[in-house]
């Protein structure tokens, strides 16, 4: 009767995502986000019951684009101001906000909210902030879960902004259509460390901050990023990674810098590059997903608490290396479903 009634719940709950009504939405994305135990079963009904209406209907198609970079480099401004544009071009534009810094600081979500201002009263545009899970770079499989309802509700464009911290992009292009690096205004030295850890994943590079007192430095960062991304080595063949500066604040280089977006997605759909792209991202969440599983499995089986107090008092009498105790525990849950 109860699973009846929770069944009825869900049913009603999907309907108004899709819909379009905010509320639902974001108390949906909560619950996925939600780490207590009791909350798993609903989450996954939920999300079960999303993915299969999307599935179902035939749905405009939507763009998934992620936004990196380093802190303070502009990435919530630069949203914002593309944000507007893509409303303008008639998107449903929703920015999911996954910023690790913003748990320590404890300001960060709040300046964000601040400096997507214009873009957060649009009727058209919804913003949510996400915890980071205490994750590197904040990317989890929620992440991915939260993008499907979000598109369930008809929001045609996904900006994901993350913070770059030179470890976490490769994720990040994984889970997106587009990746979008912004770049500092800053010396040549500074362009070496970005050349060679992140620039292979982005598929369009951006110099922010081209206005102002940053004008000049901004100017040669992309003549310098310009005149070496011959050296970038695209996983799109015979594509030419597009470098353009942009300011966020004066709102000069935006469309361009989504010309540039377009450009891309038309070309990697002209060639199967795109579905292959998606394959990817449902592998990536495949795997994300079975992880989170088996940690979950790892910790709430029911001979889990036993087992790890006896293998502890085992390690302590010096019957079993911490490797072995390590693995034990792990092999005996996990063959013990
Ligand atoms: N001059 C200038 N400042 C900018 C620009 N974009 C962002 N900023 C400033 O850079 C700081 C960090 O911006 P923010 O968007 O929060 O960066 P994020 O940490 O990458 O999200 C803020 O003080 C912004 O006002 C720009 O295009 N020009
Ligand atoms: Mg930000």
């Amino acid at each position: 009767m109860k699973k009846d009634s929770d069944h009825a719940v869900i049913l009603r709950w999907i309907n108004s995502i899709e819909k379009g009504q905010i509320r639902s939405l974001s108390r949906a994305i909560t619950l996925l986000e939600s780490t207590r135990i009791e909350d798993q079963n609903r989450a996954r009904n939920l999300l079960e019951g999303a993915l299969e209406r999307l599935n179902k209907t035939d749905r405009i198609p939507t763009t998934r684009i992620g936004i990196s970079g380093p802190p303070g480099v502009g990435k919530s401004s630069y949203i914002e101001s593309l944000g507007m544009h893509l409303l303008s071009l008639g998107f449903r534009v929703c920015v999911l906000a996954v910023d690790p810094s913003s748990r320590v600081s404890g300001g960060s979500i709040l300046g964000d909210k601040i400096r997507m201002e214009r873009l957060s009263t649009q009727a058209n545009a919804f913003i949510r902030p996400s915890p980071s899970q205490q994750i590197l770079g904040g990317v989890t499989h929620t992440t991915q879960s939260i993008m499907s309802l979000c598109e369930l509700a008809g929001y045609s464009a996904i900006l994901i902004e993350t913070v770059g911290i030179g470890q976490n992009e490769g994720a990040v292009a994984d889970m997106v259509d587009c990746f979008i690096l912004l770049n500092q205004p800053g010396s040549g030295d500074e362009l070496q460390g970005i050349k060679r850890g992140v620039l292979e994943f982005a598929d369009v590079l951006l110099v922010n901050k081209m206005d102002g007192a940053t004008k000049y430095l901004a100017q040669q960062t992309l003549q310098s990023l310009q005149s070496t991304s011959q050296l970038i080595n695209h996983s799109l063949k015979n594509y030419q990674v597009p470098i353009i500066g942009v300011s966020s604040v004066e709102e000069t280089g935006i469309s361009e810098s989504w010309q540039a977006v377009a450009k891309f997605l038309e070309q990697a759909k002209s060639i199967g590059y795109f579905k292959h792209k998606r394959q990817l991202q449902q592998e990536q969440w495949f795997k994300k997903l079975s992880e989170f599983y088996w940690l979950q499995h790892l910790h709430t089986a029911k001979h889990s608490r036993h087992l790890k107090n006896t293998l502890l008092k085992e390690m302590q009498l010096g019957k079993k290396s911490i490797l072995e105790a390590a693995q034990e525990f792990t092999r005996t849950l996990l063959n013990n479903r």
